[in-house]
């Protein structure tokens, strides 16, 4: 008898544990929702440029990035329509008020492809033009806190300010000719420019 009701009872706590251990997986299964990739993207402008010039072009962009579920990779999709000279683009660290620093570069050309930790691919000349790339930590250009800003130490931070809203994509131009800021191909400071958000 007593055998019987140890029987009962180590069934029972099998049966519990089978029925705690597809709880426990279907709950994991569902949270895995919460790690999808997150998206930000920015509509690029002359007159977003900051400090105003004003940036009299009638040039725009947008870009696309793409942050992987794990945090780890940025796959970006820039474009670009009606610039010229177009010298190099960039993410930088800042809110739609500031001129920030470079932390990513999304594409360059001749000898400040050398300024980039890693070379990026060409700014391709044309009326309209896509360029794509993966940026990872490898990228990244670290940079001390300035101002109120905080400090970009590693990829994590730099995809945290992404996800936040306080990183703005921008497309160099340059005629290569002084002075600089003559019109439109000639805006090293950056002819476009746009917030990366939602
Ligand atoms: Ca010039």
């Amino acid at each position: 008898m007593q055998m019987q009701i140890f029987r009962r009872v180590v069934l029972g706590l099998m049966a519990l544990g089978l029925t705690v251990s597809v709880f426990a997986i279907l709950s994991c299964g569902g949270s895995d929702d919460n790690n999808d990739g997150i998206q930000r993207q920015a509509n690029m402008q002359g007159a977003n440029e900051r400090p105003p010039l004003p940036v009299p072009t009638s040039a725009s962009g947008s870009d696309v990035l793409a942050i992987s579920a794990d945090r780890t990779q940025i796959q970006y999709v820039l474009t670009y329509n009606g610039l010229t000279n177009v010298v190099q683009a960039h993410i930088h660290e800042g809110d739609a008020t500031v001129a920030g620093q470079v932390i990513l570069y999304l594409c360059a050309n001749g000898a400040l492809k050398a300024n980039a930790p890693v070379p990026p691919p060409d700014c391709p000349a044309g009326s309209s033009v896509t360029v794509t790339g993966t940026l990872t930590a490898a990228n990244l250009i670290t940079r001390a806190s300035q101002g109120n800003r905080p400090a970009v130490t590693s990829f994590a931070d730099a995809v945290a300010l992404l996800i936040d809203g306080v990183t703005y994509s921008n497309v160099h131009t340059d005629d290569g000719v002084a002075p600089t800021n003559t019109g439109p191909g000639d805006f090293p400071g950056g002819e476009i420019r746009g917030q990366n958000q939602p």
